[in-house]
Protein backbone atom coordinates (compact mmCIF):
# COMPACT_ATOMS: atom_id res chain seq x y z
CA UNK A 1 0.00 0.00 0.00
CA UNK A 2 1.46 3.57 -1.10
CA UNK A 3 2.68 5.66 2.06
CA UNK A 4 2.15 2.76 4.45
CA UNK A 5 5.75 1.47 6.56
CA UNK A 6 6.13 -1.81 6.29
CA UNK A 7 5.89 -3.30 9.60
CA UNK A 8 9.18 -4.37 11.61
CA UNK A 9 8.33 -8.28 11.18
CA UNK A 10 8.07 -7.78 7.30
CA UNK A 11 11.77 -6.06 6.86
CA UNK A 12 13.43 -8.69 9.26
CA UNK A 13 11.79 -11.26 6.95
CA UNK A 14 13.36 -9.52 3.65
CA UNK A 15 16.98 -8.80 5.66
CA UNK A 16 16.94 -12.40 6.68
CA UNK A 17 16.27 -13.37 3.43
CA UNK A 18 18.78 -10.97 1.64
CA UNK A 19 21.53 -12.47 3.81
CA UNK A 20 20.64 -16.45 3.01
CA UNK A 21 21.16 -14.96 -0.92
CA UNK A 22 24.16 -13.03 -0.01
CA UNK A 23 25.83 -15.42 2.43
CA UNK A 24 26.19 -17.90 -0.99
CA UNK A 25 27.85 -15.33 -3.31
CA UNK A 26 29.70 -12.84 -0.94
CA UNK A 27 31.40 -12.79 2.55
CA UNK A 28 31.47 -8.72 3.21
CA UNK A 29 30.94 -6.73 6.78
CA UNK A 30 27.89 -5.38 6.20
CA UNK A 31 26.74 -9.23 5.59
CA UNK A 32 27.88 -10.24 9.22
CA UNK A 33 26.28 -6.89 10.47
CA UNK A 34 23.06 -7.36 9.46
CA UNK A 35 23.51 -11.01 11.13
CA UNK A 36 24.30 -9.16 13.96
CA UNK A 37 21.09 -6.83 13.70
CA UNK A 38 18.62 -10.13 12.84
CA UNK A 39 19.50 -11.90 16.42
CA UNK A 40 19.55 -8.14 18.16
CA UNK A 41 16.22 -8.58 16.90
CA UNK A 42 15.47 -11.80 18.17
CA UNK A 43 16.48 -11.07 22.01
CA UNK A 44 15.01 -7.50 21.88
CA UNK A 45 11.98 -8.92 20.30
CA UNK A 46 11.71 -11.21 23.43
CA UNK A 47 12.19 -8.65 25.85
CA UNK A 48 9.15 -6.76 25.94
CA UNK A 49 8.14 -3.20 25.34
CA UNK A 50 10.00 -1.17 28.36
CA UNK A 51 11.53 1.96 26.53
CA UNK A 52 15.40 1.77 27.43
CA UNK A 53 16.41 5.39 27.54
CA UNK A 54 20.53 5.95 27.67
CA UNK A 55 21.49 9.30 28.47
CA UNK A 56 25.41 9.30 26.28
CA UNK A 57 28.13 12.37 26.49
CA UNK A 58 31.46 13.52 26.81
CA UNK A 59 32.86 13.81 30.38
CA UNK A 60 31.63 16.59 32.80
CA UNK A 61 28.69 17.49 30.28
CA UNK A 62 26.32 16.67 32.98
CA UNK A 63 25.16 13.07 32.24
CA UNK A 64 25.43 11.53 36.08
CA UNK A 65 23.79 15.06 37.50
CA UNK A 66 20.77 14.55 34.86
CA UNK A 67 20.27 10.95 35.61
CA UNK A 68 20.25 11.76 39.14
CA UNK A 69 17.86 14.89 38.79
CA UNK A 70 15.43 12.66 36.64
CA UNK A 71 15.76 9.49 39.28
CA UNK A 72 15.10 11.93 41.90
CA UNK A 73 17.94 11.39 43.78
CA UNK A 74 21.20 10.09 44.42
CA UNK A 75 21.83 7.77 42.27
CA UNK A 76 24.74 8.13 40.18
CA UNK A 77 27.89 9.73 41.87
CA UNK A 78 28.55 12.57 39.87
CA UNK A 79 32.02 13.36 38.48
CA UNK A 80 34.67 14.89 41.42
CA UNK A 81 38.24 13.68 40.19
CA UNK A 82 37.69 11.53 36.39
CA UNK A 83 37.86 9.50 34.86
CA UNK A 84 34.31 8.46 36.87
CA UNK A 85 33.03 5.02 36.61
CA UNK A 86 33.10 3.01 33.49
CA UNK A 87 29.76 0.75 34.81
CA UNK A 88 25.96 2.25 33.19
CA UNK A 89 23.66 2.36 35.93
CA UNK A 90 19.75 1.69 35.32
CA UNK A 91 16.75 3.48 37.08
CA UNK A 92 13.96 1.30 36.15
CA UNK A 93 10.21 2.79 36.68
CA UNK A 94 7.58 0.08 37.41
CA UNK A 95 9.88 -2.39 36.26
CA UNK A 96 8.86 -6.53 36.66
CA UNK A 97 10.72 -9.46 35.90
CA UNK A 98 10.73 -8.63 32.26
CA UNK A 99 12.34 -5.68 32.81
CA UNK A 100 15.01 -7.57 34.80
CA UNK A 101 15.46 -9.79 31.87
CA UNK A 102 16.04 -7.14 29.64
CA UNK A 103 18.91 -5.27 32.26
CA UNK A 104 20.74 -8.72 32.20
CA UNK A 105 20.54 -8.62 28.37
CA UNK A 106 22.27 -5.19 28.50
CA UNK A 107 24.59 -6.32 30.82
CA UNK A 108 24.05 -3.60 33.26
CA UNK A 109 24.45 -4.70 36.80
CA UNK A 110 23.35 -1.60 38.73
CA UNK A 111 20.10 -1.20 39.31
CA UNK A 112 17.30 1.12 41.17
CA UNK A 113 13.85 1.10 41.48
CA UNK A 114 11.99 4.67 41.11
CA UNK A 115 9.07 5.19 43.24
CA UNK A 116 5.63 4.59 41.41
CA UNK A 117 5.48 7.21 38.63
CA UNK A 118 2.39 6.61 36.41
CA UNK A 119 3.46 8.79 33.51
CA UNK A 120 6.79 6.95 33.42
CA UNK A 121 5.98 3.79 34.18
CA UNK A 122 7.84 1.35 31.50
CA UNK A 123 11.19 3.67 30.97
CA UNK A 124 14.73 2.41 32.01
CA UNK A 125 16.80 5.18 32.43
CA UNK A 126 20.72 4.55 31.84
CA UNK A 127 23.76 6.87 32.55
CA UNK A 128 26.50 5.77 30.33
CA UNK A 129 30.02 5.87 31.01
CA UNK A 130 31.79 8.98 29.07
CA UNK A 131 32.28 8.17 25.23
CA UNK A 132 35.54 10.41 25.22
CA UNK A 133 37.05 8.42 28.20
CA UNK A 134 40.89 7.92 28.66
CA UNK A 135 40.04 4.30 29.45
CA UNK A 136 39.51 2.44 26.28
CA UNK A 137 36.77 -0.39 28.14
CA UNK A 138 34.64 2.66 29.03
CA UNK A 139 34.83 3.45 25.27
CA UNK A 140 33.95 0.35 24.61
CA UNK A 141 31.13 -0.03 27.19
CA UNK A 142 29.70 3.29 25.79
CA UNK A 143 29.61 2.09 21.68
CA UNK A 144 27.98 -1.58 23.01
CA UNK A 145 25.20 -0.31 24.65
CA UNK A 146 24.70 2.83 21.49
CA UNK A 147 24.07 -0.52 19.59
CA UNK A 148 21.48 -1.95 22.15
CA UNK A 149 19.33 1.09 23.67
CA UNK A 150 15.90 2.73 22.45
CA UNK A 151 16.82 6.09 22.78
CA UNK A 152 19.74 7.74 23.02
CA UNK A 153 20.03 11.62 24.50
CA UNK A 154 23.07 13.16 23.76
CA UNK A 155 23.84 15.08 26.61
CA UNK A 156 26.52 17.92 25.53
CA UNK A 157 27.30 21.52 27.22
CA UNK A 158 28.13 24.58 26.05
CA UNK A 159 32.03 24.05 25.43
CA UNK A 160 32.25 20.76 23.87
CA UNK A 161 28.68 20.75 21.82
CA UNK A 162 30.42 20.97 18.28
CA UNK A 163 33.03 18.59 19.07
CA UNK A 164 33.58 16.72 15.75
CA UNK A 165 34.38 13.54 18.19
CA UNK A 166 30.52 13.03 19.02
CA UNK A 167 29.00 14.73 15.76
CA UNK A 168 31.51 12.33 13.58
CA UNK A 169 31.55 9.45 15.66
CA UNK A 170 28.27 8.75 16.69
CA UNK A 171 25.65 11.57 16.13
CA UNK A 172 26.12 11.53 12.03
CA UNK A 173 25.66 7.72 11.62
CA UNK A 174 22.66 7.59 13.80
CA UNK A 175 21.47 10.14 11.38
CA UNK A 176 19.00 7.29 10.32
CA UNK A 177 17.79 6.95 13.59
CA UNK A 178 16.47 10.55 13.87
CA UNK A 179 13.46 8.97 14.90
CA UNK A 180 15.26 7.32 18.32
CA UNK A 181 17.49 10.28 18.91
CA UNK A 182 17.39 12.97 21.32
CA UNK A 183 19.85 15.73 21.95
CA UNK A 184 20.39 18.05 25.00
CA UNK A 185 22.16 20.96 25.41
CA UNK A 186 22.63 21.25 29.14
CA UNK A 187 24.41 23.79 31.68
CA UNK A 188 22.46 25.98 29.87
CA UNK A 189 22.26 28.08 33.14
CA UNK A 190 26.04 28.99 32.32
CA UNK A 191 25.14 31.41 29.66
CA UNK A 192 23.14 34.36 29.24
CA UNK A 193 19.41 34.35 27.49
CA UNK A 194 21.31 35.59 24.75
CA UNK A 195 24.35 33.54 23.93
CA UNK A 196 22.38 30.54 25.01
CA UNK A 197 20.12 31.56 22.05
CA UNK A 198 22.96 31.51 19.98
CA UNK A 199 24.67 28.14 21.34
CA UNK A 200 21.27 26.77 20.36
CA UNK A 201 21.26 27.40 16.67
CA UNK A 202 24.61 27.35 16.13
CA UNK A 203 23.64 23.60 17.52
CA UNK A 204 20.45 23.46 15.46
CA UNK A 205 22.16 24.58 12.20
CA UNK A 206 24.75 21.66 12.69
CA UNK A 207 22.28 18.90 13.33
CA UNK A 208 20.48 20.15 10.32
CA UNK A 209 23.34 19.70 8.23
CA UNK A 210 23.88 16.70 9.63
CA UNK A 211 20.75 14.98 8.45
CA UNK A 212 19.41 15.19 11.91
CA UNK A 213 17.13 17.87 11.22
CA UNK A 214 13.90 15.41 12.77
CA UNK A 215 15.92 15.32 16.06
CA UNK A 216 14.51 16.95 18.91
CA UNK A 217 16.74 20.06 20.64
CA UNK A 218 15.84 20.53 23.95
CA UNK A 219 17.78 23.35 26.01
CA UNK A 220 18.46 22.17 30.08
CA UNK A 221 20.21 22.69 33.33
CA UNK A 222 20.19 19.55 35.33
CA UNK A 223 21.87 21.84 37.75
CA UNK A 224 18.63 24.30 38.04
CA UNK A 225 16.29 22.13 36.76
CA UNK A 226 15.71 24.24 33.51
CA UNK A 227 13.84 22.60 30.84
CA UNK A 228 13.72 19.39 32.35
CA UNK A 229 10.05 19.50 32.57
CA UNK A 230 10.03 19.60 28.42
CA UNK A 231 12.64 16.57 28.57
CA UNK A 232 10.09 14.68 31.07
CA UNK A 233 7.23 15.32 29.28
CA UNK A 234 8.96 14.01 26.01
CA UNK A 235 10.42 10.93 27.59
CA UNK A 236 7.12 10.17 28.98
CA UNK A 237 5.64 10.02 25.40
CA UNK A 238 7.67 8.26 24.19
CA UNK A 239 7.71 5.71 27.05
CA UNK A 240 3.70 5.77 27.02
CA UNK A 241 3.83 4.78 23.01
CA UNK A 242 5.54 1.63 23.84
CA UNK A 243 6.98 1.86 20.34
CA UNK A 244 10.89 2.82 20.88
CA UNK A 245 12.28 -0.81 20.63
CA UNK A 246 10.19 -1.72 17.47
CA UNK A 247 11.38 2.09 16.18
CA UNK A 248 15.15 1.85 16.92
CA UNK A 249 15.11 -1.90 15.34
CA UNK A 250 13.29 -0.41 12.01
CA UNK A 251 15.83 2.27 11.83
CA UNK A 252 18.75 -0.32 12.06
CA UNK A 253 17.00 -2.42 9.76
CA UNK A 254 16.82 0.17 6.90
CA UNK A 255 20.27 1.29 7.91
CA UNK A 256 21.46 -2.25 6.87
CA UNK A 257 19.67 -3.33 4.18
CA UNK A 258 20.57 0.09 2.56
CA UNK A 259 24.03 -0.79 3.21
CA UNK A 260 23.89 -4.50 2.24
CA UNK A 261 21.85 -3.56 -0.78
CA UNK A 262 24.48 -1.31 -1.87
CA UNK A 263 27.23 -4.24 -2.19
N1 LIG B 1 26.38 24.87 36.01
C1 LIG B 1 26.05 23.61 35.75
N2 LIG B 1 26.84 22.61 36.12
C2 LIG B 1 26.45 21.34 35.85
C3 LIG B 1 25.24 21.05 35.17
N3 LIG B 1 25.14 19.70 35.03
C4 LIG B 1 26.25 19.18 35.60
N4 LIG B 1 27.05 20.16 36.10
C5 LIG B 1 28.32 19.99 36.80
O1 LIG B 1 29.29 19.51 35.87
C6 LIG B 1 30.16 18.58 36.51
C7 LIG B 1 30.14 17.25 35.77
O2 LIG B 1 28.84 16.70 35.91
P1 LIG B 1 28.58 15.14 35.81
O3 LIG B 1 27.12 14.95 36.00
O4 LIG B 1 29.50 14.36 36.65
O5 LIG B 1 28.97 14.87 34.28
P2 LIG B 1 29.21 13.49 33.52
O6 LIG B 1 30.70 13.28 33.46
O7 LIG B 1 28.64 13.73 32.15
O8 LIG B 1 28.49 12.41 34.25
C8 LIG B 1 29.71 18.46 37.97
O9 LIG B 1 30.50 19.30 38.75
C9 LIG B 1 28.27 18.95 37.89
O10 LIG B 1 27.84 19.53 39.11
C10 LIG B 1 24.40 22.16 34.78
O11 LIG B 1 23.33 22.02 34.18
N5 LIG B 1 24.86 23.41 35.10
MG1 LIG C 1 29.09 10.50 34.92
Amino acid sequence: MRGRTPPLADRLAALREAVEVGGDRLEVPELERARGLLAKAGARGALGDATVVALAGATGSGKSTLFNALSGGEVSTPGVRRPTTGVAHATVWGGDDATDRLLDWLQVPRRHRHAPEPAMDGLVLLDLPDHDSVKLEHRLEVDRLVQLVDVLVWVLDPEKYADAAVHERYLVPLAGHAGVLLVVLNQVDRLDPAAARACLADLRALLDREGLADTPLLALSARTGAGLGELRADLARRVSARRAATDRLTADVRTTATALAAQ
